[in-house]
């Protein structure tokens, strides 16, 4: 794969001088999600802007532009949609998420809910049991001793405390991950993951559109705390049921690949499973090292409000702008040794949450649940091995695995 330095297309070319790289390639491909950081290197290498003829969209894959872009929101806005999909132009395949999807100044008032409910408080409030599940959650793979660190631990552990969390009633669980799979396959373009994603998405869209009702939910938890603010007069009914979607949508996929992440550099990078035997306080560090060497949430587009200067090109309003996420938490411009999962970098400053005003308003949550299940791991076992062939899944927007085999002593 190349991204030749060839003459941009007329449109292109119209307003940056001809210099900018242009490329055929498709960042949606199972080709790509295989094995993305060649090319990721080589996004970043042709330039600090790019151009994806196959979309007719633009694209940044090093540090600097993706968090130049993850931060001006006035240029780079999300009510146009976070997908490839402009919702200035194409209906959403859902009402867009009141927080995700807007800018402010509507999408303060949504956020400040989801702050509140989801703060250090809250989180620390949480700990407790969130512990309690993790320990028994290793417990039990320890007794096993083979199991798959994907169904068994990665999912395992986020199912069993996140809903319970939120409030949510024990039947239909097993649509939350099916619905976040289609969300976040919903980002990419309409390629055979997006279309079939779509075509399956009825019973697990009803699903999550009626748990979302503050009588679906148990009277304390998340989405009782998010429609405790409709009686506080801060929003309406209907955007408590959109902000409590939000929680459902973003609060387990990316956790469980998160956790997965974290679990498959541990499982390869033997002497850092060795340091956090040692030193299991590191758990928190070595999840936070695991989103950015992997970087579950690989991308996200914003679309420009105005023309837009970027690495010395200028971007006509209107253009969808791809951020490549996962490349920039491993341009050498940034990190050193990049491509090494150390449990003792300073990893501030990456992208895999984001940044700005849209940065993960779960991620203490996520930071909980990955610090618990990790210490818990290096508190009770010894080794860790891999036990057959790693297999990959595959989503327009997250990276991770289907399924890890694995066996614990
Ligand atoms: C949302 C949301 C927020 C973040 C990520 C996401 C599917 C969704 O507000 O619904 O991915």
């Amino acid at each position: 794969m190349t991204v030749p330095q060839e003459q941009p297309a007329t449109e292109v070319r119209r307003d940056n001088g001809g210099a900018l790289p242009i490329s055929d390639f498709d960042p949606f491909s199972i080709e790509f999600f295989k094995d993305p950081f060649p090319i990721h290197e080589e996004l970043r290498e042709c330039g600090p802007l790019f151009y994806l003829s196959r979309y007719g969209i633009y694209g940044v894959a090093r540090y600097e532009q993706v968090h130049q872009v993850l931060m001006d929101w006035q240029t780079f806005c999300s009510s146009r949609g976070v997908g490839l999909a402009d919702f200035a132009k194409e209906k959403p395949w859902r009402p867009p998420s009141l927080v995700l999807e807007k800018d402010p100044p509507e999408h303060d008032r949504a956020r400040k809910i989801l702050s509140k409910v989801l703060s250090p408080v809250t989180v620390k409030k949480l700990r407790e049991s969130f512990e309690a599940s993790a320990e028994r959650t290793v417990d039990a793979l320890l007794v096993r001793g083979r199991f798959d660190g994907v169904r068994d631990l990665a999912e395992a552990y986020p199912m069993s405390v996140f809903p319970d969390a939120v409030g949510l009633g024990a039947e239909g669980r097993e649509h939350l991950l099916p619905y976040a799979g289609l969300a976040f396959n919903a980002f990419g373009p309409p390629n055979e993951l997006r279309d079939q994603a779509i075509a399956k998405a009825t019973p697990h869209v009803a699903y999550v559109t009626e748990q979302c009702r503050r009588e679906n939910l148990a009277g304390a938890g998340f989405g009782a705390e998010v429609h405790a603010a409709v009686d506080a007069g801060q929003i309406t009914s209907e955007e408590a049921v959109l902000l409590v979607r939000s929680l459902l949508t973003a609060g387990i996929d990316t956790t469980v690949n998160g956790i997965g992440a974290a679990l498959y550099c541990l499982a390869r990078f033997d002497d850092q499973w060795e340091a956090l035997r040692s030193e299991p306080q590191l758990a928190r560090n070595a999840f936070e090292e695991g989103i950015r060497f992997e970087s579950p949430v690989q991308t996200f587009f914003r679309t420009t409000t105005r023309a837009a200067e970027v690495g010395g090109h200028v971007i006509p309003e209107g253009s969808k702008v791809l951020m490549f996420l996962g490349a920039a938490n491993r341009d050498g411009r940034k990190w050193e040794r990049p491509e090494l999962y150390d449990i003792r970098r300073v990893t501030s400053g990456h992208v895999g949450f984001g940044a700005g005003i849209h940065m993960c308003v779960g991620q203490l949550v996520a930071r909980l649940e990955g610090e618990l299940i990790l210490s818990a791991l290096a508190r009770k076992v010894k080794r860790i091995r891999i036990t057959g062939e790693p297999v990959r899944a595959f989503n327009n927007t997250l990276r991770g695995l289907r399924s890890l085999p694995m066996e614990i002593e």
